[in-house]
């Protein structure tokens, strides 16, 4: 079949083999409340339900008698500016490589970690601000208790009763006025009586007022290096501001007290002196006047109004309805019941909570989301909570481009300027090369160096496949104009990086070009030539090649790039009929190792797919025998894996391994607000899971014989999903689907065009070309 699509008026009409019945809305499918529930307070930060804006964050308990808002900014972090690269480091590359080539692993990684390294070795970390404490006497014995996380309104609330009186309090993080928000209410009135605090975990700290409604809270970071004490620049504010409906307001020892209001709102406006990674010299207080000023006399409810329109602009493009589930049990009993039962309306809650977290943890002008997106409540979290590049970072944006939230892929994009300029000392001092390099962290003072240790520190990939984002988002949109300013200039850069860095492997008598030193994350130490490097660096140089014919820039690059992509070992198979994660055939079948870096090619490459069948089939292997259970982001990974092995019902075995309660220590699991668990938490897994499912769904990364993009439409439905509907998941040459299936079969299909591409719908094994104009919606539907 290869049918042209027939143009109609208004929609455009398919009319094909599917059938030519045209129907105006998807099936009807139970609507799935977009809500996380509880009958009690959270007692632990992982209950806690988390709000933000991109810059500031929340963690909301919903405690009664005492309410705790424990909140982050995402530039408060330990450290200040600083070039962690190593000068005079390159002087040491040449026998590195000569060790790793006369396979002396130990010696190699001894003259690593002695000449090579970032100084200091190890990253700063990501901080909590403080925590609101609120006191509520009186409120001791409540009843019909209820507290939630609306997604679609981007905000958490609680209510209860006391006596005959109901209470009820919401927080949102605003995006467009920058603060954070609380509105405490009653339905009688003259009821709202408590004391509200700050709480802050930094001992530099203090606590004034300014006026009867506010209260200040400043101070300055302070970090221990080494076991010395040092205080870094970077400085903090916290402004707290009440409003009342009548009754009164006071300051007193530092706490404001609320008497006997009919309402009240809490405005928290939070800023540091960070301005780049070179300068901290910003004034927090001044931004904090900025935002409270621009609040003015504006009530709650026009808060709110802006706030929600704001969230639901991008919340609201995607919709995703599985039909069944338990919706009648709060999220933590129903997370209970995941394991055994299937619920596929969980599945549907998770993806949308990972398009939720992604909104407010990565606004354009921010921080990137970290390995906790934007919420971290200690002085020393997991991993420091800075970004792991070697799978963390980039899994956090997977979902960014195909559950369309392109805007908040941006602070990745700006990250990656800054990581550019850090990167080109690294690449100079490191490699004596051009271009820039990143190795396997960065934090907020964008340090580029291998840290922490050399067996797993060198891994010179980072930024060459964060530069896939780049490309991913002028594939997803079209938009010349980013390729050419922002995208195009950062991957010439990384290009030439590897094009002075690939080495001539001598043991080899095809003389493959390889990358070394580096390792395969993280395990197997320092090596010559991992798979996965080859694989990240034959995109990047693809990529490049093709941006710079589309620009028509640097001819005589492109040339260079393409002879040597061509020399580049090659994937290779093995004994055990795997895709070798080596150069050397030396994986071992039991390996359970929670990387699977090897099958890059697969997902979120496509150096291999269900086309190339020898390859396809030993990187199913070797996924085969990694198993179904490790840490929660690499189950996030596992899921867009199956689905590119076109295997829906083991991508959602995966998935029921990620959506289950978390036990003790191993294994990943979800809390019970539905972060995703490494353990401990790391916010990764929740956005491969969001990633994964739209994979499930609908697949745009390959192209056919003409160069269109071809639109998989549920390439990898499982058996459990029989009934369901997608709206608006974007695929590459611009494009927003919609989806609907029953009974396992697909029963209508929208393709909106963004750019008037042409596109090759696939679905099952048949394929047709469809020619949608651009800002143009073609349907078809199967009777
Ligand atoms: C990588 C992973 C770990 C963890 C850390 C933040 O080092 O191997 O499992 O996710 O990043």
């Amino acid at each position: 079949m290869n049918v042209r699509c027939v143009v109609g008026t208004g929609i455009l009409m398919l009319t094909l083999a599917l059938g030519t019945n045209i129907v105006t809305a998807a099936e009807p499918t139970a609507p799935e409340p977009l809500t996380l529930w509880y009958r009690q307070p959270a007692r632990e930060w992982v209950e806690a339900l988390p709000v933000g804006n991109g810059r500031l964050g929340a963690m909301v308990f919903g405690g009664v008698a005492e309410e705790r808002i424990q909140f982050n900014e995402s530039t408060l972090w330990v450290g200040e500016p600083h070039d962690y690269s190593h000068p005079g480091a390159a002087a040491n590359l040449g026998e590195i490589r000569q060790l790793l080539f006369a396979r002396k692993q130990r010696e190699a990684e001894d003259l690593a970690t002695r000449t090579f390294m970032s100084v200091p070795l190890r990253q700063m970390a990501y901080q909590p601000f403080a925590d609101l404490r609120l006191t509520f006497p009186g409120h001791e014995n409540a009843a019909e208790y209820e507290r939630h996380l609306d997604l679609d309104q981007g905000a958490a609330g609680t209510s209860y009763r006391v006596g005959t009186v109901r209470f009820a309090r919401e927080t949102f993080a605003s995006a467009p006025d920058q603060v954070l928000v609380t509105g405490l209410s009653a339905d009688q009135p003259g009821q709202i009586t408590f004391r509200v605090a700050f709480d802050c975990p930094h001992t530099n700290s203090a606590v004034t007022s300014s006026a009867d409604n506010e209260i200040t809270l400043r101070g300055g970071m302070r970090d221990f290096y080494d076991g010395n004490r040092i205080e870094t620049p970077l400085k903090f504010e916290a402004r707290l501001q009440v409003r009342a409906e009548g009754g009164s307001v006071k300051v007193e020892n530092g706490q404001i007290i609320v008497s006997n209001a009919n309402a009240a709102m809490l405005v928290l406006a939070g800023a540091t002196s960070f301005k780049n990674f070179r300068d901290v010299t910003g004034d927090p207080a001044k931004a904090n006047d900025r935002a409270l000023r621009a609040i003015g006399k504006r009530k709650w409810q026009q808060l709110r109004a802006t706030h929600v329109q704001d969230h639901q602009s991008l919340f609201r493009r995607v919709d995703l309805e599985l039909a069944g589930g338990r919706t009648d049990l709060p999220t933590d009993q129903r997370l209970q019941l995941a394991p055994e039962a299937e619920d596929p309306g969980l599945a549907a809650l998770v993806f949308q909570y990972g398009r939720y977290l992604l909104i407010a943890s990565s606004r354009p002008g921010g921080q990137p989301a970290n390995l906790q997106g934007l919420w971290n409540d200690s002085l020393k979290p997991p991993w420091d909570s800075k970004y792991t590049c070697n799978i963390n970072t980039e899994m956090n944006y997977w979902p960014a481009e195909v559950a369309n939230l392109g805007e908040c892929h941006r602070p990745l994009f700006d990250a990656l300027d800054e990581l550019a300029a850090s990167g080109r000392l690294t690449a100079k001092n490191h490699y004596n090369a051009r271009g820039w390099v990143l190795h396997h962290n960065f934090d907020l003072w964008r340090g580029t160096a291998p840290i922490n240790a050399a067996n797993h520190g060198i891994w010179v990939t980072g930024g060459a496949w964060l530069c896939q984002h780049l490309w991913w988002h002028y594939e997803f949109t079209g938009d010349r104009d980013f390729l050419k300013r922002r995208a195009y200039p950062l991957m010439k850069e990384a290009a030439l990086f590897f094009a002075d860095f690939l080495t001539e492997d001598p043991r080899n008598d095809q003389r493959w070009l390889i990358s070394t030193p580096g390792n395969s994350p993280e395990q197997g130490g320092l090596v010559a030539g991992p798979t996965m490097d080859h694989q990240i660096i034959r995109d990047l140089f693809a990529n490049v090649i093709e941006a710079s014919k589309l620009l028509g820039e640097d001819a005589d690059l492109r040339a260079k790039l393409s002879s040597l992509r061509s020399r580049i070992a090659p994937n290779q198979i093995g004994k055990h009929g795997q895709l070798q994660e080596w150069l050397e055939d030396v994986d071992d079948p039991n390996n359970k190792h929670r990387h699977v870096s090897h099958l890059w090619g697969i997902y979120p490459g496509h150096d291999i797919t269900w086309q190339n069948t020898n390859f396809f089939n030993a990187a199913r292997q070797s996924l085969v025998y990694r198993g179904d259970e490790a840490t929660g982001w690499s189950m996030g990974w596992k899921v867009n894996l199956w689905a590119r092995f076109l295997d829906g019902d083991h991508a959602n075995l995966i998935l029921h391994n990620l959506l289950k309660p978390i036990k003790g220590s191993k294994g990943g699991g979800l809390y019970p607000n539905l972060f995703d668990a490494h353990p401990p938490f790391q916010i990764d897994g929740n956005f491969g899971a969001t990633a994964g499912i739209a994979e499930m769904l609908l697949q745009s990364h390959i192209r056919d014989a003409s160069g269109n993009y071809v639109l998989h439409l549920l390439p990898a439905l499982p058996k459990a999903w029989p009934t369901g509907s997608v709206r608006g998941l974007r695929a590459r040459g611009g494009f927003e689907v919609d989806l609907a299936w029953r009974n396992g079969q697909l029963k209508l299909t929208r393709v909106h065009s963004l750019n008037g591409n042409l596109a090759t719908i696939r679905y099952q094994n048949e394929t047709q070309v469809c020619d949608v104009p651009r800002g143009k919606t073609a349907e078809w539907s199967k009777p």
